[in-house]
């Protein structure tokens, strides 16, 4: 059973430059994010992806009164992956309902239980952004109970000031902020 696992989060099209919601040189990690998958991989720990899968009329689409342009839309080249990722990757979609938002992997998905029936105990959580999706999936990785460890070199923030505001603050509650 593999002890750990590793989280990639939301390494998609709409999130790096060019796309829909760009995170700001969020394609300089993706060297180091496949790096990080192969490296794990060869160890056989679980490689889990975590995608934002909105349905056309998502909540936080500013259309609909929300923070963020229209991005990630199920099924279209915005929501595809930007690294790669073995056949076995656990795929795990949030935020797919209308009126639901998720920046959480773990918050309306199976993903607690998936990793709690294989064993895993340590994650590894690298991807975008940093204070939204990244921060939210490793705070309650916490508390769902794992051992968390954030991958600093293959995170990127939205917005520096606040991406060093959530390194602090998941630092302060437990999270491992390291480079392997
Ligand atoms: C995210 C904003 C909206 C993220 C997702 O992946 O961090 N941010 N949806
Ligand atoms: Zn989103």
């Amino acid at each position: 059973m593999p002890e750990e696992a590793l989280i990639v989060v939301d390494m998609q099209r709409d999130f790096m430059p060019g796309g829909a919601l760009p995170v700001p040189e969020g394609d300089k990690i993706i060297p180091k994010v496949n790096e990080y998958i192969k490296k794990f991989r060869e160890k056989g720990a679980l490689i889990v992806a975590t995608r934002d899968w909105h349905p056309e009329n998502h909540i936080s689409f500013k259309e609909r009164g929300g923070p963020w342009p229209k991005h990630c839309v199920q099924n279209t080249p915005g929501a595809e992956f930007v690294v790669d990722l073995p056949e076995d990757t656990i795929i795990i979609s949030k935020a797919t309902e209308p009126d639901k938002e998720a920046y959480s992997g773990f918050e309306g998905t199976n993903l607690d239980k998936i990793l709690k029936e294989k064993g895993v105990k340590r994650v590894y959580v690298c991807g975008v952004a940093t204070e939204y999706c990244v921060r939210a999936t490793a705070l309650d990785a916490l508390k769902h109970g794992f051992e968390v460890y954030l991958l600093r070199d293959a995170v990127k923030g939205i917005k520096p000031e606040d991406e060093e505001k959530a390194l602090k603050e998941m630092e302060e509650k437990g999270i491992k902020i390291v480079t392997l």
